[in-house]
């Protein structure tokens, strides 16, 4: 079976689960196809969306602190982990190869055309940079990052990506990376914080509609990849934060009753008039529940970073 082939498996295993379960939901692991991927860039660039330019502005403060470690440890490999277009991560890029820091940039992204994008205009701006993307899923190439251990690591995931993991997932995540990592290694991850929760139900439910095309872009994907024939205009997104647990929830709405018809899986599914599917959750921290993650995980935070507006944090950890 290729790649692909297991892929497809495994999404129609998870549609057929989600979609009988009740209440129904589906997993935002599946919303990134090309058409995804832009959306999800679309969203990075609105006002609303808070956490991009927060995190941007935590590593253009602190990046001296960050080069440092590479200048102290007489070169490290730079992991990155969910790469993306790496706008953030050039900041940093820049100001190591300013300082004349030795290191070996390795960014790790689910999609190839991702990792070539990226491999390429980073040629264009430092030809001598030592770049080695790798394509994989981040459980199976952390595997692979224990190898990397001829020099220490700095391991970056960026974006609050965790925030997309129910705690036992997210603890489950940072113990995979834990094993990989030596007493010399560093770890360091953004963590969306709790805030106004006003702030956050407008980041994920954003007023020109990208966000809903973002959620629904899941029922285009299982139209076009399970032959079904989801009306996917008649699915609302719908956000909810609790404040207290810290959690925004993403759903989509049946804003009239349907039957679906998925040929591929050969299932028909009903929706009632007002229900559900829940798609993605995006969690929000504070200091408390970052040590708790981290320590159920065996890491240690070593130093914490937020922006200028105190709305995201940076932590670095240790093991
Ligand atoms: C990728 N991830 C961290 C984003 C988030 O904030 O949860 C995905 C997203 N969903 C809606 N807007 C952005």
């Amino acid at each position: 079976m290729t790649k692909q082939e297991r892929f497809q498996k495994e999404f129609q295993e998870h549609v057929k689960e989600g979609l009988t379960a009740y209440p129904k939901y589906l997993s935002s692991r599946y919303i990134y196809d090309e058409k995804g991927d832009v959306l999800f860039q679309k969203i990075m660039a609105l006002p609303e969306y808070y956490l991009t330019q927060a995190e941007y502005n935590i590593i253009d403060q602190h990046k001296d602190a960050l080069a440092q470690i590479a200048i102290d440890e007489k070169g490290i490999d730079l992991i990155e982990l969910g790469a993306g277009d790496g706008k953030k991560t050039k900041v940093l890029l820049k100001h190591l190869n300013d300082r004349k820091a030795n290191f070996t940039y390795i960014p790790i992204d689910i999609s190839q055309h991702s990792i070539d994008e990226l491999t390429s205009s980073i040629k264009d701006l430092w030809p001598d940079m030592d770049v080695q993307g790798e394509q994989g899923r981040y459980f199976s190439v952390l595997d692979k990052l224990a190898s990397y251990n001829n020099r220490p690591k700095l391991i970056i995931v960026l974006g609050s990506n965790i925030g997309n993991l129910e705690h036992p997932e997210a603890i489950k995540f940072l113990e995979q990376i834990q094993n990989s990592m030596s007493d010399k290694d560093y770890l360091f991850m953004g963590f969306d914080q709790k805030k106004d929760p006003l702030t956050i139900q407008n980041a994920y439910s954003d007023k020109t509609g990208v966000t809903q095309e973002f959620n629904r872009n899941l029922l285009h994907r299982i139209n076009k990849e399970m032959d079904a024939n989801f009306p996917v205009d008649t699915f609302e997104h719908w956000e909810s934060y609790d404040p207290e647990t810290g959690t925004a929830k993403s759903f989509l709405l049946a804003t009239q009753p349907c039957t679906v018809k998925i040929n591929a899986i050969e299932l028909d599914i009903n929706f009632d008039k007002w229900e559900t599917i829940h798609t993605e959750i995006s969690q929000k921290y504070d200091d408390r529940t970052v040590e708790w993650l981290a320590q159920q995980a065996g890491l240690k935070i070593k130093e914490i970073y937020e922006d200028n507006d105190q709305l995201f944090k940076n932590y670095l950890f240790i093991k």
